[in-house]
């Protein structure tokens, strides 16, 4: 007969077997749910990345558009399935054309049902020229669309809403950075006439020595930088709406202002040549009024003008917004760009460096009202590129 206390003993190792046939299950049933739960991460991280990826590469399309789509943003699209496979494409290529959404739709079919759309701006909620691509996505069957950064257009924003609306998830604000960079100037001129100051996106090119001046004393000023700095100054001009120039840079150097291509042809499509003429002083047979691209010989008489009887430069800018401008590349000379700069209208600037000195000459920049270092004005640089021998430095104002 068993003792009370070897029936304890057998009663605790029972208990004891019994516990740890629980404590196992309990660990397996653990292993099995954290497994699934890793599988359901792994594959969420997945998806994340795929979108992230798709982001940058609806980027890279958008950039297709620059230079063709005033006064339209650049956009691209990217469809991916539910697996997160790539199955379709789009960007917008010129102003009335399919918006990059309807492109990339076609391009997917069948395909975009179940899946999600990753585009750089927020889907447009209008019938403009084509119609609202938010309900292009749900009638594709598109159930989750990722975008860059909202619409500022008041006419066409509320995109994300309607998707909403229809049950379609939303997520905002992916790449934001990469995506608004790429598209800057649009949304910075698009904000700012909404907010009742339309004018375009400035950028103030210029080029120089490396002690800052752009001719010699005696005048000459051609060739300070490469055949490649050139080359790349043609390449920026194909992608803006308009150059300006003042009329001191026509009567001094006759340019023609124009695009060309590497090979030295007129480029297809060609910036609108605005020349600051307070009193009117073009001459009729300059390069500029030939017919190689539209000229808009601006006036103080017409635009408007201050007390100084100079051109008044923010109506400058909103006629130009008013032809479509919303890049525009502002290439001298050192008067006007002070004169810009000095108004706080500058949004960016590109500087081509050459390794020359002068010592004597005019510079760069003529005055922008500022007379002690603490009123400088402040650039962050955001690109340094080597440009065949010269050096290529963009700049953006700071705090703005
Ligand atoms: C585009 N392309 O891919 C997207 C745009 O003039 P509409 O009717 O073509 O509409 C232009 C507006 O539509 C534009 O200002 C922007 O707010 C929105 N989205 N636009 O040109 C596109 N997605
Ligand atoms: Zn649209």
């Amino acid at each position: 007969m068993a003792s009370p206390a070897d029936s304890a003993a057998s009663i605790a190792a029972r208990d004891s077997a019994a516990s740890i046939a629980a404590r196992d299950s309990a660990a397996s049933i653990a292993a099995r749910d954290s497994a699934a739960l890793i599988a359901a991460r792994d594959s969420a991280a997945l998806i994340a990345a795929r979108e992230d990826a798709a982001m940058l590469r609806a980027v890279a399309l958008a950039a297709r558009g620059l230079g063709t789509t005033s006064p339209n943003p650049v956009v691209g699209c990217v469809i991916l399935d539910e697996s997160g496979e790539i199955v379709g494409e789009g960007f917008h290529a010129y102003a009335g054309g399919p918006h990059a959404e309807v492109r990339a739709l076609a391009a997917a079919g069948d395909r975009a049902q179940g899946g999600t759309a990753v585009v750089t701006l927020e889907p447009c909620n209008h019938t403009g020229r084509t119609g609202p691509c938010s309900q292009a996505l749900i009638s594709a069957g598109v159930v989750r669309v990722v975008a860059g950064v909202a619409d500022p257009n008041p006419v066409a924003k509320g995109g994300a809403e309607a998707l909403r609306s229809a049950g379609v998830d939303v997520e905002m604000g992916v790449r934001a950075a990469e995506v608004h960079a790429g598209n800057i100037a649009w949304l910075t001129a698009t904000r700012r006439a909404a907010a009742g100051d339309p004018r375009p996106f400035v950028i103030w090119k210029f080029a120089s020595t490396m002690d800052g001046r752009s001719a010699a004393l005696d005048g000459t000023s051609q060739w300070i930088t490469s055949p490649d700095a050139r080359a790349d100054v043609q390449e920026l001009r194909s992608t803006v709406d308009a150059i300006i120039v003042g009329v001191g840079t026509v009567l001094a150097d006759d340019p023609h202002l124009t695009a060309r291509t590497g090979a030295g042809a007129l480029a297809n499509r060609q910036p609108i040549r605005v020349i600051v003429d307070s009193a009117g002083r073009t001459p009729d047979d300059a390069r500029v009024r030939d017919g190689a691209a539209r000229t808009w010989v601006a006036t103080a008489a017409e635009v408007g003008s201050g007390t100084d009887n100079r051109v008044d430069l923010r109506k400058l800018g909103a006629g130009m917004f008013e032809r479509g401008c919303r890049r525009v590349l502002l290439e001298g000379g050192p008067t006007l760009a002070g004169a810009f700069l000095r108004e706080g209208l500058v949004d960016e600037v590109v500087g081509y460096l050459a390794p020359k000195l002068l010592g004597a000459g005019p510079a760069a920049l003529a005055t922008a009202g500022i007379v002690t270092i603490a009123e400088a004005i402040d650039l962050e640089l955001i690109d340094v590129v080597r440009v065949g021998p010269d050096l290529r430095i963009t700049a953006l104002p700071k705090g703005r």
